[in-house]
């Protein structure tokens, strides 16, 4: 299948995240793409550079104010003080309950906390290139599908699907499966489905799009009352406004056997299947598999071929766009495995 990648994705290598109050190696780090690239390589995949400015779509799917932000970040963080150079900025805090949001703090610390929901999103010097090169990989892979490609790949990082209209969470900045969806809706499909199969509940794809019924939005993911993001992802989530009834949450318990997570996978087919779209994104994340470090299904290396062929039984043009997934020497293979059951069925 033909997948965009960039190499500009290493220029986000953070140096530590928190972990029980102490600082520790960053899971998601380069060390992810570069699986999914060897593997690609090695199964006779073709790369392709993005090629198309995701900007006028980014401007669509997050606020100006935090583009601004994130875009000016680094530089702001060492206008502060040469030395900041060697390391990196942590929210301060945090526009809760009853604190204003609509006025933006002067002080960074505390306008990272303004456009952050956890304290998992490290920012550093190369955040904003590697970010905007991945949502270009989805504007790409967009474009490309209005040429007639029946699937396309985006095997970026960070990923995207926490990253809400106007703040990072969870590893994501900006969101890259929002891009892809608004850019095929920009191109002329009327109606676009998203389905996330990301361990994690997709909160910040899901509050882009809640008010809407051009985009479906449709996630299987560990249940939100013992499961990170914890504050979205429940049952009772299925829409506002003229959205209402296209929202679809499928939590699943931590511990979830395999065949009921392809139980549930079924439902959400059948959903996407009654809503009759145009176009499919899939929220790719891989950290459903068994060995994955932070979450807690148990989908084997064989389980992803399955999966690949289930989407294709949809058959919708289908973007696939990398999420999540830690076990990172085994990444490329669970990914190659999707794209050629895919192709397969
Ligand atoms: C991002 B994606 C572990 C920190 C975990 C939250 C998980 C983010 C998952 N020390 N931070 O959905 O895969
Ligand atoms: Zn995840």
């Amino acid at each position: 299948m033909i997948t965009f990648f960039s190499e500009q994705h290493a220029l986000h290598d953070p140096a530590w995240e928190m972990f029980r109050g102490n600082r520790v190696a960053c899971l998601e780090n380069p060390s992810r793409a570069q699986f999914v690239r060897d593997q690609l390589v090695a199964n006779g995949h073709v790369l392709l550079e993005p090629d198309t400015d995701s900007g006028p779509v980014l401007a669509q799917v997050h606020s100006a104010r935090y583009l601004a932000f994130l875009q000016a970040a680094w530089g702001d963080w060492l206008a502060l003080d040469p030395a900041n150079a060697g390391m990196q900025p942590f929210p301060s805090v945090w526009p809760v309950r009853t604190l204003r949001s609509d006025v933006e703090p002067l002080n960074f610390t505390a306008r990272l906390g303004l456009y952050s929901m956890d304290n998992g999103s490290p920012l550093v010097a190369g955040t904003w290139v590697a970010a905007k090169a991945g949502a270009d990989a989805a504007a790409s892979a967009a474009a490309f599908l209005g040429r007639g490609a029946r699937g396309v790949f985006c095997a970026s990082r960070p990923p995207g699907h926490h990253a809400g209209a106007d703040f990072m969470g969870g590893y994501c900045f900006l969101n890259n499966a929002a891009v892809a969806a608004q850019a095929l809706r920009n191109r002329g499909c009327a109606r676009v489905a998203v389905l996330d199969v990301d361990y994690h509940h997709g909160n910040g794809t899901q509050s882009i799009f809640y008010a809407r019924d051009d985009v479906l939005f449709v996630s299987l993911h560990g249940d939100p009352r013992t499961e990170y993001p914890f504050y979205l992802g429940h049952a009772d989530e299925t829409g506002d406004g003229a959205g209402a009834g296209f929202n679809l949450n499928l939590p699943l318990a931590a511990g979830t056997p395999a065949v009921v997570w392809f139980e549930a996978l079924a439902q959400a087919c059948e959903r996407i299947a009654r809503f009759g779209g145009d176009a499919l994104v899939v929220s790719l994340g891989l950290d459903t598999f068994a060995g994955d470090p932070i979450a807690s299904f148990s989908l084997q290396s064989d389980d992803y071929f399955r999966l690949g062929e289930r989407l294709a039984g949809l058959g919708l043009p289908t973007v696939f766009v990398l999420e999540g997934g830690y076990a990172a020497a085994e990444l490329g293979v669970n990914a190659v495995r999707v794209i050629e059951g895919f192709e397969n069925g």
